[in-house]
Order: structure tokens, then sequence, then C-alpha cells
């Protein structure tokens, strides 16, 4: 498919917005100007984008503030030698757009979006911090696990087979399908190239060298990761987030609010809710990192495995909740399953399908983990341990944890079996400890 005739390739008008272009911009949307008041010169502009792919300015005036997202040609973080479609901030949007439909308060609200110059304005999210930070300072979120929950219950269901008519499912597919060089990078990032020898993979040598060097030979992982990425590739089952780090989630101890869905498009579910497993699992076995005395973080720690089993446990309920209640869908057509007999076959059905989502939420959660340690995109739960020795212990428990989530998924037949192993390899030394 031709790139440039994507929505939101606009390649002509498009120019990377500095701060002047963006305050002459700003001052002539009446909307945004009006909530930022006062004059556009008095208004205070700063790029502050830490991401790996994007600008992102945070805009203050007199009674108001907003922030404002361009997509950048190329990934931010490697450089223009890596060039990637502007149409990104297009799919970006309108994930937006369904995910505040379908999990109102949970995500940021749009206030301006031009796909000429792959451009969003949006609330600024105050006094919100991203909560890997958060996390690495040993904050605790009380409502993180029913907003997480919520959102990934109501997002996946609510564009899914069990809730959409066939036609209004694969018109949803049809919408994202043009957002694959983001799927590609994630094809790439994470389920290929922390198995070969890839230019951008590093990790922390000297420690983790034979251990990525196993997984370059481990041709059972080399299975295992391929049946995942063909699930990625194959399995159009929801409208998904795509990149749901705890990166991509902005919290305070009152508010949880999920950003950054430009990865979006129809893939497996547990693409997503692993996503968020994984990363809590890396937080949690990171932890031993971050600890200044030894044990000074185990209430926190134990709060993250809680966290992490409520997680599940909250989506899961909440699923099997609109199952029940909202199958509007052409899926499991209610016609089939009539009467009593019906009605208990369709529960058991209803039990084996979460079963199976919790088998693929298990592997995924193992890929995001085993990427962020090998290959190019690092987190700062491991990156921000600056004891080196420390860090590839903390990443070689993960590292034993995620291989075995891989090769014996179906070992871990409860989120409380994940959480006990977490507990296990976070006892364990590796050889060079
Ligand atoms: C080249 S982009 C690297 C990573 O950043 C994003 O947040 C995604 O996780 C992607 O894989
Ligand atoms: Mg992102």
């Amino acid at each position: 498919m031709n790139l440039q005739a994507q929505p939101g390739s606009g390649a002509s008008q498009y120019r990377i917005l500095r701060e002047t272009d963006l305050r002459d911009y700003l001052a002539a949307l009446p909307a945004v100007a009006s909530r930022l008041g006062g004059t556009p010169a008095s208004w205070s502009i700063s790029e502050v984008g830490d991401g790996n792919l994007n600008l992102v300015f945070i805009v203050k005036g007199a009674s108001g503030s907003i922030a404002v997202k361009q997509a950048l040609p190329y990934v931010r973080l490697v450089g223009e030698s890596w060039p990637l479609p502007l149409s990104r901030a297009h799919f970006e949007h309108m994930a937006l757009v369904h995910q505040a439909r379908l999990a109102p308060k949970l995500v940021p609200a749009v206030l301006h979006h031009d796909d000429t110059l792959a451009l969003t304005a949006m609330e600024l999210l105050e006094p919100h911090i991203i909560m890997r930070k958060g996390l690495i300072e040993g904050a605790r979120y009380p409502r993180f696990v029913d907003d997480i929950s919520t959102f990934l219950a109501r997002t996946l269901f609510f564009t899914s087979d069990l809730a959409l008519s066939a036609a209004e499912k694969k018109q949803g597919i049809a919408d994202f399908a043009g957002n694959h060089a983001l799927c590609k990078i994630t094809e790439d990032l994470i389920f290929t190239d922390p198995y070969r020898i890839a230019e951008q993979n590093r990790w922390t040598a000297p420690y983790l060298d034979a251990t990525a060097a196993a997984f370059r030979d481990d041709l059972d992982l080399h299975v295992a990761i391929s049946r995942l990425k063909l699930k990625f590739m194959a399995s159009p089952e929801a409208l998904l987030h795509g990149d749901l780090h705890t990166g991509s989630i902005m919290v305070t101890e009152t508010d949880t609010q999920v950003i950054d869905p430009e990865f979006a498009f129809y893939g497996p579910m547990g693409f997503d809710i692993g996503a968020v497993v994984g990363n809590l699992l890396m937080a949690y076995l990171a932890s031993a990192g971050h600890e200044r005395t030894p044990g000074e973080r185990a209430s926190f720690e134990a709060w993250l495995l809680e966290t992490i089993e409520d997680v599940w446990t909250g989506f899961s309920q909440r699923f099997l909740a609109l199952w029940r209640s909202e199958a509007k869908g052409d899926g499991y057509p209610v016609s089939l399953f009539a009467g009593e007999a019906g009605a208990a076959r369709l529960e058991a059905e209803r039990q084996a399908y979460m079963a199976r989502l919790f088998q693929d939420t298990v592997g995924f959660a193992a890929a995001k983990t085993i990427r962020r340690i090998l290959g190019l995109a690092h987190n700062i739960d491991f990156e921000w341990i600056t004891d080196e020795k420390q860090r590839a212990i903390c990443e070689a428990r993960s590292l034993k944890l995620a291989r075995t989530m891989m090769l014996d998924t179906p070992s871990f037949t409860t989120i409380g079996a994940v959480t006990a192993a977490a507990r296990e390899v976070r006892g364990w030394q590796p050889d060079f400890a």
C-alpha cells in the first residue's frame, strides 16, 4: 500500500512545529485559545516529550493548560534514518475517540486534531505522572486496579464479535488496517529481534551476554515467540491500545488515564492485558534495584503482586459480566443456546474462553518482558538502576521468569501461579551475582 495515500500522510503541508509556529497555530483555534486564556504571547510553551516517537508540548495560559502531541516523520529514539508514517496520529486520534466513548473518563479529552500536521491537542493531565515513574518511587495507586480493569474489559469487549455485528467488526478492522507500520515495529522489536542478532539490540553487558546468546539459540523459545507473533498478526479479536505499558498510563492516587494509543489496531486481546501484567511484573522485579536498605520496599512489592492478581481478576469479572448482559454481537448466537441446558453450556464456554485468554496474557506478558531487556527499547524500571550488576540481577530474574512463562504457559492456570513464580524468582541469584 502506498503510505502517501494514507490518512494523515498530507506530506506536502506537514511541517515540524517549533514553539513559535505552535503559538500561531493555536492562536488561530478559538476554542483552544479561549481555554488557554490571555494573549498568545503570554502562553508558555515547552517541549517535554521523552517517549520514543513524538514531540509533546505543554502549553500554559492564564486560565488553562493543554498538551499537544505531534508525530515526527521518523522514530525520535533513533533519528531520521528510521522513517515512520505520520498517519499514526490519525489512528491514535481515532482510537482515543473510540476509547473515550467505551471507557469514559479513562482517556484524556481531545480538544483538536489535525491529520495534515499529525497533531492532537488534549487536556493536560495534572497533577498526573507517568505510572512507571511512580512505581520506581515506590508509590501505590489505589484507583489503578478498578480503572485499568474497566478500561481493558470495556474497550476489548465492545470492539469484539461478542458485542458487534459481523459488518461493524469488519469495518473496525478496515479502519485501523492502515496502521501496519506501527504493527511492524511490534512484530520486529517484540517478536523477532530479541531472539536473533539485530544491530539495535542491547542488554546489560557483560552480565547478560550468556543469557542473550542462549535466547538466540533456543529453538523452543523461537517456536513459542513465533506462535505469539502469528497470534498478534492474525487474530483481530478486538481494538487494542497496542502499547499498554506503564509508560502509557498516567496516574494520581485518585485517577487513572490511558494515553498514547498510536499502536492501535485489531489484534488479540491478550496482547493488551499481557502488556499491563508484564510491565507490573517488571516493576516488581526491578524494585530490588531501587532499595536503599534491604527489605525497605517489601510492602510495596507485596502491593504490586496483589495488584497484578487484582488486575486479571477485575478484568475477567468485568469482561464476563459484559458478556452476560451486553452480548449483542454475532459471535455465540443466543438462538443456539436456548433453555437451561443452553445457558449452562454457554456459561461453561465463557469460562473456557477466559482460560484461553489467560494463556495468551501469560505468553504476551513474557514477550513484553524479554523485549525490554534484550531488544532496542528498554524501560526506566531497569535503566534507572545505576549499579549495572544490580540491574543485571533484576533483569536476569525477569528473563528467567519470562522464559518459563513463555515455554510452560499451560502450567500457569491462575494469576496466583504467576505471582508465586515471580515471588520465587525474586529470591534467585544468577551465577554472576
Ligand atoms: C522504535 S519505537 C520503540 C517502542 O516505543 C514504543 O513505546 C513501543 O513500545 C515501541 O515498541
Ligand atoms: Mg507511546
